[in-house]
């Protein structure tokens, strides 16, 4: 790959896709997206975009293999704790807060069940995505538990009888209601961000971003 570009790392396909993609394209970018492929060229600037899954976004901005990435901030701070854990590279530049992306990791359990706190997972088993910032927030409080790590399907776990609660992301509540599950405790609030590695860009490169960040502060402005 051509060092000269700036590479910008964004989700292939999922719930952050289109809204990023309108994002650059609202800021002057010209991109022909094909679905097979893993880097589209921006047309009319030296910029090419990766598009991977959202979970590979903040590794590869920590480990310096791109220099901007599009992630949700629930990603980026599991992602972070769990390199800390392995003692791997994590330092990355917050660029800007984006305006899409929505939504909170929230602690949820069967309707049917009296919610006294927290404390009462004491020991329980909690399937979740998010390991790590689950743990966090129980320890915070001196819970510990048992984690069930799944990447999807989070939500049936506990009628399957493989948990007793669910921590997972949550938007309109209709994937818990129809599961018959309650929303109990949010643990952590997530946007789409803008990252950018923690190194010295080219010259050239610092250029083309500090002239894309202040476009995108406008269209996010206007947007408001
Ligand atoms: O393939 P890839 O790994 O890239 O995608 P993915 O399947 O891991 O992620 P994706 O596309 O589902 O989500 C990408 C990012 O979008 C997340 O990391 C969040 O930052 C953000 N986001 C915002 C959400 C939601 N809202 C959301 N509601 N991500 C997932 N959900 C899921 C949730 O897991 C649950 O299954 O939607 C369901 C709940 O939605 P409601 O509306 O029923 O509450
Ligand atoms: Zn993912």
């Amino acid at each position: 790959m051509d060092s000269k570009r700036l590479r910008i790392a964004m989700q292939k396909s999922g719930r952050l896709s289109q809204d990023s993609q309108e994002l650059l394209k609202s800021c002057g970018f010209k991109i022909n997206l094909r679905e097979d492929r893993l880097i589209a060229h921006v047309e009319n600037m030296p910029i090419d975009i990766l598009r991977v899954r959202d979970d590979d976004i903040p590794g590869l901005v920590m480990d310096k293999v791109v220099d901007l990435g599009i992630v949700g901030e629930n990603v980026l701070e599991e992602t972070m704790l769990e390199r800390q854990s392995q003692g791997l590279a994590t330092a990355f530049k917050k660029l800007k807060d984006l305006d899409y992306g929505g939504c909170r990791l929230s602690l949820a359990i069967p309707r049917e069940q009296e919610w006294t706190g927290v404390a009462a997972l004491q020991g329980k088993k909690i399937a979740t995505t998010y390991p790590h910032l689950l743990k966090r927030f129980l320890a915070e409080q001196g819970v510990t538990f048992k984690p069930v790590l799944l990447t999807g399907s989070v939500e049936v776990a506990p009628r399957a009888g493989l948990a007793d609660a669910i921590c997972d992301l949550v938007s309109s509540g209709a994937t818990l209601e129809a599961n018959g599950l309650k929303e109990v405790q949010v643990i952590y609030r997530s946007k789409a961000t803008l990252i950018q590695a923690d190194t010295e860009l080219y010259p050239e490169k610092q250029k083309l971003v500090d002239r894309l960040l202040p476009r995108l502060e406008g269209m996010l402005q206007a947007r408001e």
